[in-house]
């Protein structure tokens, strides 16, 4: 299968579209804008997970993996929506948490009961001298072990009290994963993202990180790739039409390559984070720092130019339902939203790999501006706000990093128009719209000049210019204090790619063949190719026949 010229769009079911006036949106509030993403030109949908769940993660804690919450729906709309997509060649990237589960599935509540089969599902380890097991932190937050007093142990959980860790080492686990995947490949998913799938893999030492918080004893550990292989084997490997993206938490570039070359029988494609380090060099996201705009180009050049080399395949993209809005963090969501909206997209869209887009970023949705923690949901940004209180942050810090940093900011409801709660739903949303809805939402796409046209011109190039999905990499400009630009090369094109990240013009020092024309503008205009200044957040892509 060609991944160079397949896009994806994320979708957040929980703030798509409600369609039956609970404030949540559902399936069929998918089933509803199919002819929206048909419209954008996206080949697949990954949905995040809308299996049966307590919530506390959204979705991310599942306590029932073959079925859909009732809160989002039933078989049948699933099913509907599986047939719906297809029919306008759309299909369905479905999301797989195997790192953990949720406490109340059946598996983890016989294993409380002391069923010893069911035991072995999960890592129960004795305590210390009164402490936990290890000094090992959540990714949340606190601790990572919990206490059970009925039996005088401890539980795993890398993130929530209420997603326990999954033992890999035994083999019932996996084998009881593989079905569950095989279970929705028979329902008509042709697209698998694995949630934290490099985490699966524990070294079996359980004892203090002297210098870290514990993440050397669980990441990329050491059955890792056997693992992978073993359920590409097993499950999606044999067929040729279903695309699988891993999400790979601090993973290394070696690594990466291992996980998406195909000659490892292990995933399609990987997602690594590193390029989106940019404003927390120190690994605490929470920490408010300046954007650092050599990090990002050093992170992006280097992730493309060595997984090329190793034949390893990236997936691209700037953000997701865990990370603020691009345009907010490092564009401007003031006066040139449009422009650093556009630029932004142009920068991800020439590159290789395969591109995904999350729900809103195509009409350039911005940060939630929450002013109070009431208004906040997501239980890693309520964690924090709990945890630095009780240790005496100044209230004003900890608000200026949740608006800044927490995964509320991309989870607020799509803004479909201009009417109450921007069309998402006729009653007060799950989670507050933000009240520029009434300026930013689709309705935009009636306008030539809009962030949403623009972003289905990126599709269409991908797909109708053979060098963008192909084509080899090449850094340009790699010193340069404003702009980021590259070169992609086949055997018949040359494709340049020039963005101007600042507020400030900036000049290109570097000539382009006279005989490249303009492809695209974010400022709408036919650029030659002669001295170039790039004005305020100024994409061009030129493209060149050989
Ligand atoms: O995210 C994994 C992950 O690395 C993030 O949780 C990250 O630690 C955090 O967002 C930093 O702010 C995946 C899912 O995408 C996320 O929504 C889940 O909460 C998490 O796994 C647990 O399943
Ligand atoms: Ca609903």
């Amino acid at each position: 299968m060609n991944l160079g010229n397949k896009v994806v769009y994320q979708i957040y079911p929980k703030s798509f579209q409600d369609t039956n006036s609970d404030g949540i949106g559902d399936l069929k509030g998918i089933i509803k804008h199919l002819d929206y993403l048909e419209e954008l030109g996206v080949d697949y949908i990954w949905i995040t997970p809308f299996y049966v769940s307590p919530q506390n993660d959204n979705g991310y804690d599942i306590a029932d993996y073959r079925n859909i919450d009732p809160m989002y729906g039933t078989m049948e709309d699933f099913d509907l929506l599986v047939k719906e997509a297809a029919k306008r060649n759309i299909y369905l990237m479905m999301d797989m948490v195997f790192n953990h589960c949720s406490t109340r599935h059946e598996w983890f509540q016989k294993a409380l009961k002391g069923d010893p089969y069911y035991r072995d599902f999960f890592i129960f380890k004795k305590g210390k001298n009164g402490l936990p097991p290890t000094n090992w932190e959540s990714n949340f937050g606190g601790d990572a072990w919990s206490y059970l007093p009925e039996t005088d142990e401890y539980y795993l959980h890398l993130f929530h009290v209420t997603q326990a860790d999954l033992n890999w080492d035994n083999p019932n686990v996996r084998q009881a994963c593989y079905d569950i995947v095989n279970f929705w490949i028979d329902k008509g998913v042709k697209g698998f993202r694995f949630d934290v799938i490099n985490l699966i893999s524990k070294t079996g030492v359980y004892e203090d990180d002297l210098t870290g918080n514990g993440k050397k004893y669980y990441t990329d550990g050491p059955r890792i790739h056997e693992y992978l292989q073993e359920l590409n084997r097993n499950t999606f490997g044999r067929y040729d039409d279903i695309i699988t993206v891993g999400e790979m938490s601090s993973t290394t570039l070696e690594n990466s390559i291992r996980y998406s070359n195909p000659a490892s029988h292990e995933l399609s494609m990987i997602f690594s984070f590193h390029h989106l380090r940019i404003d927390y060099p120190s690994g605490n996201k929470w920490e408010i720092q300046p954007f650092r705009f050599h990090d990002l180009k050093k992170n992006l050049f280097t992730w493309q130019r060595e997984m090329e080399k190793g034949g390893g395949w990236n997936a691209l993209f700037w953000y997701n339902h865990d990370q603020p809005r691009i345009v907010s963090r490092i564009g401007d969501e003031g006066k040139y939203r449009l422009e650093s909206a556009k630029m932004l997209a142009t920068t991800i869209h020439g590159l290789k790999g395969t591109p995904y887009i999350y729900q809103g970023e195509e009409i350039g949705m911005t940060n939630a501006g929450f002013t109070d923690i009431s208004q906040y949901r997501d239980i890693e940004s309520l964690n924090y706000y709990n945890l630095m209180r009780r240790k005496g942050k100044p209230e004003e810090e900890i608000y200026e990093s949740l608006r800044r940093k927490s995964r509320d900011n991309s989870r607020t409801p799509m803004q479909w128009d201009d009417s109450e709660n921007a069309g998402f739903s006729d009653v007060q949303p799950w989670i507050s719209v933000i009240p520029n809805y009434k300026e930013i939402n689709t309705l935009d796409r009636e306008s030539d000049n809009s962030i949403f046209n623009y972003y289905k011109e990126l599709i269409r190039l991908r797909k109708t210019v053979p060098v963008i999905a192909d084509g080899t990499f090449e850094a340009l400009l790699e010193d340069d204090d404003r702009i980021l630009a590259y070169k992609r090369t086949n055997s018949t094109q040359e494709l340049y790619v020039f963005c101007n990240y600042f507020p400030e013009e900036a000049k290109v020092a570097l000539s382009i063949p006279a005989d490249c024309r303009c492809i695209l503008s974010n400022y709408n205009e036919e650029i030659q190719p002669g001295d170039l200044t790039l004005r305020p957040y100024e994409a061009i892509m030129f493209l060149r026949d050989l």
